[in-house]
């Protein structure tokens, strides 16, 4: 299953991983480190050479209340970093934004992936997501990223999730978004708690089992915290056994910081899932 972007086609019949670049100064876990353009094509190339195939750049934190980011200052992280990612390296580049603007200064710099937590419901995120006409990642969120972990509520987070999911796909579809672009991701951590994301997990199944190809982003997620009270730091070893578990159930793309690592882990996942019992 072959998915284009702008001219950069990427199997998804086998699981890739895509890397996180941070160029916020407050992402939590690399601490803003990477915030110039130089430094987010230095992480960008350390990602690659690791295995990465999509490398995800994000000027706005969406962390559990982190404030919103002004649309001139978003452009002004992400617009440089994905121009000098994109004269230098051959990876796919995805924009992690809620903004239509931001979407359109992403995509003329080198972007070809719109990685929307919002699901394209920001003001004028649909249309520009038609009109750029390069694949998008459609996530679900219950609330905003200010709000999200007050107080999440479902009646079956499985199906909800679910549902709200295809009605994004109906809409995307219907404002001339082709279902050939859109990739689903069920949002670990964004308006979850720990039942919530478990469930989720457990029953992946229930999003892979559709034609679409599903993303899921585990990577030092608090989930991983919660279950085994470490600290940031020490999550990459729950994050390895999340990706497996995703994998397994046929997630197409892992987004994540510790890319060498879930390359590894995916790897195996694939020796396993494709063994042949008969030889
Ligand atoms: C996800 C994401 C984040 C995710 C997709 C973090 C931008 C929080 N998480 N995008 N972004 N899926 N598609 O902890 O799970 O990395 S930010």
């Amino acid at each position: 299953m072959m998915m284009d972007f702008a001219g950069k086609s990427l199997d998804l019949s086998a699981p890739h991983v895509m890397g996180i670049v941070n160029v916020t100064p407050d992402s939590f876990s690399d601490g803003g480190r990477f915030f110039s353009a130089d430094k987010a094509l230095e992480q960008a190339r350390k990602l690659v050479e690791d295995g990465a195939t999509i490398i995800d750049i994000g000027g706005e934190s969406t962390r559990p209340g982190s404030d919103p980011v002004r649309l001139e200052e978003e452009i002004r992280r992400v617009v440089p970093a994905i121009e000098a990612i994109h004269s230098e390296l051959d990876v796919v580049i995805s924009i992690d934004t809620m903004k239509a603007d931001v979407m359109r200064a992403a995509v003329s710099a080198g972007a070809s992936l719109i990685n929307d937590v919002n699901a394209l419901r920001g003001e004028g995120a649909l249309q520009a997501a038609a009109d750029l006409a390069v694949p998008v990642c459609l996530m679900h969120m219950q609330g905003t990223p200010q709000n999200m972990q007050q107080q999440p509520h479902y009646q079956d987070v499985v199906s909800e999730v679910r549902t709200f999911l295809f009605e994004r796909v109906a809409v995307c579809e219907a404002a001339g978004i082709a279902r050939s672009q859109i990739i689903l991701d069920p949002g670990f951590g964004f308006g979850k708690n720990a039942r919530h994301n478990l469930r989720l997990m457990k029953h992946l199944l229930s999003l892979t089992e559709s034609d679409l190809p599903v993303l899921v982003g585990v990577s030092r997620k608090s989930i991983i915290g919660a279950m085994l009270n470490v600290s940031v730091e020490e999550r990459l070893a729950g994050s390895l056994a999340l990706a497996s578990i995703a994998v397994w159930q046929g997630a197409k793309i892992i987004r994540s910081h510790d890319v060498r690592e879930t390359v590894q882990a995916i790897r195996l996942c694939e020796h396993v899932m494709q063994v042949n019992d008969f030889d």
